[in-house]
């Protein structure tokens, strides 16, 4: 076993913040926390060992800014950065940079990263491993009218989208011929804007999928193994709102195939790390990949609290170059994870940034809160307007939801509006109850006007 980290830089804020740091502690790693001149008064910026400024509000000026992090990073000679999620998680050029100075990246390799970011490589790399991918050819359109003739082969309706994407962004379903060419020009103006690259591919349109990851960790030494799924079909426009596991949908023979097919993807291609494994799922359980994160995930505390492992500490541990033991984990009851956003719900979930004037988190068995605010915290207009995770655990799925509901009764926030009342009126759904949806569901549902 090498030598473990003596201090650890975490290139990010908030919530995930706090928790990595929490874990540096308990393994006996010091920390460096880095803030913007709005996140002064943060709890990661109190709990850190050590902090250090880096910057203005906007996150171009400070937690995407690679100099100043690696200014950070030099004079509090940390050995190591972890990046969280979001930021600079996912940039291949950071993972580079760390590297070259000697740094450790507490995530998989600069080539791994750009592979998983490109779509199409991901996808040609799942089928060189034998995983099932979404039909579709696998190339990079030329032309709308190539388009128009691929879909005529693939029969309608389609999906095309930005092989430099994700999360659905430059994403454009398509029904008929008629539609393409729109299509076409607004995914790639959309994926130009966003990625700076419009390059485009096609696939079958998936209808009435789930939205069910399996979490992946992999060792220095070639082993990969399973922690499980996590269900997301609970989403808008592409948001995750709440997660659990196991899968309403989930069988014990589903999740020892797509296990499997999530190692399999991992192993082949020598895999760092904790990683997601993301399928569609389709009503006859046929699943597919559609892509693979590179980085901790919001919604880990679900699997950690499924499988009783801190993900972040195994994370850690197998940056310095810990074996794993091989053996895969299914889940114990039932964890279901709420986000609770700064938004106002019945108002399109518009953000809802502030000062926290009255703060109570809930309490009592099978809960848990991941959180950085606290009364008298402003809650800024330039991050994500995640303001908590709300995590239960129950023996049952009908447990769950029971103490959920409790939890949010007890959830006090004022000051601002939350999502809190609609995680309330969507465990009060016949549907969700019932484990009756999909990532399509939530859209097709009348909101209450609050
Ligand atoms: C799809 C699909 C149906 N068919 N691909 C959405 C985000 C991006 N990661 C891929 N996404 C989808 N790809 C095919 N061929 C449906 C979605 C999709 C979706 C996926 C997961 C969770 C929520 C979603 C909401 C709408 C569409």
């Amino acid at each position: 076993m090498a030598k473990k980290f003596n201090k650890i830089l975490i290139a990010n804020r908030g919530e995930i913040a706090l928790r990595i740091i929490r874990t540096c502690r308990e393994m006996g790693i010091k920390t460096v926390a880095i803030y913007s001149t709005a996140d002064r008064e943060s709890l990661h910026v109190r709990f850190a060992d050590e902090a250090v400024c880096i910057g203005p509000p906007a996150s171009a000026d400070s937690y995407l800014s690679i100099p100043k992090i690696m200014a950070a990073v030099e004079i509090t000679n940390a050995d190591a950065v972890h990046p969280g999620y979001g930021f600079l998680s996912e940039n291949a050029d950071f993972a580079e940079i760390c590297q070259d100075y000697g740094i450790k990246f507490i995530g998989p390799s600069p080539e791994h990263i750009r592979n998983m970011g490109d779509k199409i490589t991901a996808k040609e790399t799942m089928i060189r491993a034998g995983v099932p991918v979404v039909p579709g050819d696998g190339t990079l359109l030329k032309s709308a009218e190539d388009g128009i003739e691929r879909a005529e082969k693939m029969g309608y309706p389609v999906m095309i989208k930005a092989t430099a994407g994700g999360g659905g962004k430059g994403m454009r379903i398509v029904k008929r011929k008629e539609d393409f060419v729109n299509a076409w020009n607004s995914a790639r103006a959309e994926a130009k804007a966003s990625f700076g690259n419009d390059g485009i591919y096609m696939e079958k349109y998936i209808v009435q999928p789930r939205h069910i990851e399996i979490q992946v960790i992999g060792d220095q030494y070639g082993t990969v193994i399973h922690l499980s799924e996590r269900d997301c079909s609970v989403q808008r426009r592409h948001q995750k709102l709440l997660e659990e596991c196991p899968s309403p949908f989930m069988t014990d023979e589903l999740r020892q195939r797509m296990g499997e097919a999530a190692i399999k993807a991992g192993e082949a291609i020598g895999y760092e790390g904790v990683g997601t494994v993301e399928f569609l799922v389709d009503a006859d359980r046929n699943f597919y990949f559609m892509e693979m994160n590179t980085r901790i995930q919001v919604e880990h505390p679900v699997t950690e609290e499924s499988i009783d492992h801190d993900l972040i500490k195994e994370q850690i541990k197998v940056a310095y170059g810990e074996k794993l033991s091989g053996k895969n984990y299914t889940p114990k009851g039932h964890v279901m994870e709420c986000r609770i956003n700064a938004e106002d719900p019945w108002r399109d979930f518009r953000p809802s940034p502030g000062k926290i004037t009255s703060f109570h988190s809930s309490k009592g068995h099978g809960v848990r809160v991941d959180t950085h605010v606290y009364a008298g915290y402003t809650v800024s207009p330039y991050y994500d307007s995640m303001i908590a995770k709300l995590i239960v655990r129950a023996p049952t799925r009908a447990e769950a939801i029971t103490k959920m509901e409790r939890a949010l009764d007890e959830f006090i926030v004022e000051g601002i509006k939350t999502t809190v009342p609609f995680h309330q009126w969507l465990l009060r759904q016949e549907d969700f109850r019932e484990g009756n949806f999909d990532t399509g569901w939530l859209g097709q549902q009348e909101l209450p006007k609050g």
